[in-house]
């Protein structure tokens, strides 16, 4: 794994953004990750998703469909964000992606890769804290399966997407920016042997060498312009696919 690069996005809030950002993105999975490369996803790829025990959602159909064929190519891994935690077993047993609710750690180039979306580690909109803990209960989780999956997307809209937010409360997102790199900063602090902390959650892309040849990396949105990172062993760097 030394040499492998990590192609890392976030925040694609895919069901919930333009369609043109899932043509992209589908665009993007067929051309940017190569043989050899370790394709990272940060949370919140999906707007959202459920995984049910017998039934695929519909909506994002596409692109499950095509990380499902990219993982028999190279090494697929996600961790669930606000809006799409509940992978359940269906990432790993159907796709061939590896899935965490909340975070993976993962060998890459020059040392180990902390990934997690970056919610629940502050409060950046009232509530979220709430929603944070009602969202990651397995009671919550286990009553929600058992409705009707049209009504559980009904109810999943109802609640709202959100995704004007950063424009319309850019001190709250600057803040939970701040937190975020204050944490993952610390943990890079006191973790010796990781190279990266890589979160996603805020839209705001961060690129910070903490250390010498260790980073805290944000790609940013993928909704805000298709952006994602890299991280090889030369260092890490932030793109837009075009
Ligand atoms: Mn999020």
């Amino acid at each position: 794994m030394e040499d492998t690069r990590l192609v890392i996005v976030a925040d694609a809030h895919l069901g919930a953004a333009p369609v043109g950002d899932e043509e992209a993105f589908l665009r993007f999975l067929d051309t940017v990750p190569r043989p050899g490369d370790t394709l990272l996803l940060v949370g919140d790829i999906f707007d959202y998703w459920f995984s049910y025990r017998r039934v695929i959602p519909r909506r994002n159909f596409r692109v499950a469909a095509a990380l499902t064929t990219l993982a028999r190519r190279l090494p697929v891994a996600m961790v669930g964000g606000n809006h799409d935690r509940w992978g359940d077993t269906f990432w790993d047993v159907d796709a061939g992606v590896r899935f965490d609710p909340h975070r993976l750690r993962l060998p890459g180039p020059g040392g180990d890769a902390l990934m997690i979306h970056g919610d629940g580690l502050h409060e950046e909109r009232p509530g979220a804290s709430w929603m944070h803990r009602a969202t990651s209960s397995p009671t919550v989780i286990a009553l929600y399966r058992l409705l009707p999956p049209d009504l559980g997307f009904w109810i999943a809209d109802k609640m709202g997407h959100n995704l004007g937010y950063a424009e319309t409360h850019p001190e709250a997102v600057q803040a939970a920016a701040d937190r975020q790199r204050r944490w993952a900063t610390a943990t890079l602090e006191r973790e010796r042997d990781l190279r990266a902390v890589i979160m996603g959650h805020t839209h705001r892309e961060a690129l910070l060498e903490v250390a010498p040849g260790r980073w805290y990396l944000n790609p940013g949105a993928w909704l805000d312009g298709w952006r994602y990172a890299t991280l090889d062993a030369s260092g890490a760097a932030l793109h837009q696919f075009s």
